[in-house]
């Protein structure tokens, strides 16, 4: 492809407006039929990112298509590798057809209030958390990633960007903060996408394996990315002002490859990842550092609050369990009865 020429802020925004609109249900693209014989042999594929109706799949020289999904071939999303078959002809901007998913080998998933529990990628095998100082860093969002991350058992890495913005002191105290997590054998790395300061110790991490990046919106996981590959040239915006959101937010997860191998997912931000498909005692277990002390307490449903004989508490009075994690384990339960919606998520009614 030739080189894009940069985009005015203006130009950015008509351009994402537009995007938006023909991939929001563009009626002419969803009817798009070719007749068994304009369709070509079934070929491997790998899903690049996914829009409703569409996905953009990529063949084995790298060449990359949009296609429909055909209704029988079950859910699929960024990361899975599937079969498809392209047309004879590109119909309306639609080249071929995705026909079915192969077996994942990993998923990460999040509950969504309407779909139950939903896939937000496939077949990865690292999830980079990423947080950042603006907005404010926070544990309580690193470790609900954490829990979601050691539930589908993909391994997981702390990011902390935009250290540009802190002075030696600020530096200080968020390596105070991180500093439990290192001790619970978390790998930790603290880098600005701006300065560059970092992200070299991120490349290595994240070469020849299946990564993404989670976090907040506004973290800087798109600018991230750029940093790292300056030809995936993402958008990425300003924090808005009223909404505390991106202004030039990702909308959809997108894979990119590494040139010398490896890939890398970029995610759009979400408010909160939600942890209300699983059950308090999954969420202990999740606590990585709980696990030697599980089924330890006096009582069988210890609810590790002020009950008589807890281990988990006496594991944080000895400082054998930080105070803040498990805070943070209590504030995840106390936030299950919250959010959950009425009908059970993947319930059958
Ligand atoms: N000072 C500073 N600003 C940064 C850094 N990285 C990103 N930013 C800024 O943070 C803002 C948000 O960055 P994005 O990359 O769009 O954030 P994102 O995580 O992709 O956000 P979503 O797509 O909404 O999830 C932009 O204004 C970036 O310029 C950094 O290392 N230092
Ligand atoms: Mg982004
Ligand atoms: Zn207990």
């Amino acid at each position: 492809m030739a080189k894009k020429k940069k985009l005015t802020k203006g130009q950015q925004r008509r351009v994402s407006s537009n995007r938006k609109k023909r991939l929001s249900g563009n009626k002419e693209q969803a009817q798009v039929q070719w007749q068994a014989d304009q369709l070509g042999a079934q070929e491997d594929g790998l899903i690049i990112s996914r829009y409703g109706q569409h996905a953009d799949v990529e063949d084995s020289n790298g060449e990359i298509f949009r296609c429909n999904i055909r209704r029988t071939a079950g859910s699929l999303v960024t990361g899975d590798k599937v079969v498809w078959r392209r047309g004879n002809e590109v119909l309306s901007g639609i080249s071929g057809v995705i026909e079915a998913v192969h077996e994942r080998v990993s998923e990460l998933t999040r509950p969504d209030f309407y779909d139950g529990v939903k896939v937000v990628a496939a077949n990865i095998n690292q999830i980079f958390i990423v947080s950042s100082v603006v907005p404010a860093f926070s544990t309580q969002i690193v470790d609900r990633y954490l829990v979601a991350s050691e539930d589908v058992e993909i391994k997981p890495i702390i990011v902390l960007n935009k250290i540009d913005l802190l002075d030696d002191e600020g530096r200080e105290l968020l390596d105070e903060m991180l500093e439990p997590y290192r001790d619970i054998d978390y790998q930790v790395i603290m880098l600005s996408s701006k300065s560059g300061e970092g992200v070299d110790e991120l490349n290595t991490l994240l070469k020849d394996n299946v990564n993404i990046f989670v976090g907040q919106s506004g973290v800087g996981k798109s600018s991230l990315i750029n940093a790292l590959m300056p030809e995936a040239e993402l958008i990425t915006g300003d924090i808005s002002d009223t909404s505390g959101l991106g202004m030039h937010t990702t909308t959809t997860a997108k894979l990119l490859h590494f040139k010398d191998g490896g890939d890398l997912i970029d995610s759009p931000g979400v408010r909160e990842f939600g942890l209300w498909h699983l059950d308090p005692e999954r969420i202990a277990w999740c606590f990585v550092e709980f696990r030697e002390f599980l089924g330890g307490c006096k009582f069988r449903d210890c609810k590790h609050l002020d009950d008589p004989g807890c281990i988990l508490a006496q594991a944080v009075e000895d400082e054998k369990i930080d105070s803040e994690r498990f805070d943070n384990y209590h504030r995840i339960l106390e936030s299950l009865d919250n959010n959950k919606p009425n009908r059970h998520p993947g319930g059958a009614n």
